[in-house]
Order: C-alpha cells, then structure tokens, then sequence
C-alpha cells in the first residue's frame, strides 16, 4: 500500500477505538460507591437491556442496599443473580427493588436469571 493508503487505515483504526472507547466505555464504567457512616453503601443500578452501571466498586467487608431500577418488562431481566451472595431477587417491571448483602472482597459476577445479562460488584 502506498503511504497515503496506510495513512487513511490508520486513522480509520484509530477513529473505530475511539467509537468503541467512547460508546462502549460507558455502559461498562464502573461506579466506585462511598461507604456511610453507617457503613451503608447504597448503589442504584438501571436495569433496561443489561446493567447500567454494569461493574461496581465497593469498599470490602461494607454492607450494600442494591436498588435495581427496572426500566422494562423484557423477561430476560426477570431475576436478578448474585451466586457468591446466594442473592436471587425477582424484579418487578418498571419498579425498584432493594436487595442487600455484604460484600466480600474479590470480584462477585451478577447476572439475569439466563445468565444473558452480565455485570459484577467488585470488594476492594
Ligand atoms: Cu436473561
């Protein structure tokens, strides 16, 4: 390929990593949450196609109330899994519901009842 040719893929490389950092990063960004006094750490996840933030930072050991707002009726996102939490919390449509556990330190993956939707609350 001449200079040129290589230039034009190289910038066509660069924009498609940028479209993906900029559309993509989002969804998965992760929301560190800032533990209570009351050791208390509250987290509210949009739950309309996946999860919305998908992977959550807590502090390790801190008790957290999980408000799950579910924005749709797919049945997908029926149930919502925590298998390291024994968590499993049925979700209303268009509603909000709390779960609580505590989280331990490590990565816990969360997931829909299928196991379709992906996210994880990370102990830190
Ligand atoms: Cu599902």
């Amino acid at each position: 390929m001449a200079p040129l040719d290589w230039a034009i893929a190289l910038a066509a490389i660069a924009l498609i990593a940028f479209v993906n950092w900029f559309f993509l990063g989002k969804r998965g960004a992760v929301a560190a949450a800032a533990s209570q006094p009351g050791g208390v750490v509250d987290v509210t996840v949009v739950v309309e196609g996946g999860y919305t933030p998908s992977t959550i930072e807590v502090p390790a050991g801190s008790r957290v109330r999980l408000t799950l707002d579910r924005r749709e009726d797919n049945p997908c996102s029926d149930e919502l899994v925590i298998p390291d939490f024994g968590v499993r919390q049925s979700l209303p449509a268009f509603a909000k519901t709390v779960t609580e556990f505590t989280a331990t330190a490590g990565r816990h993956d969360f997931s829909c009842g299928m196991g379709m939707l992906h996210g994880a609350i990370i102990g830190k």
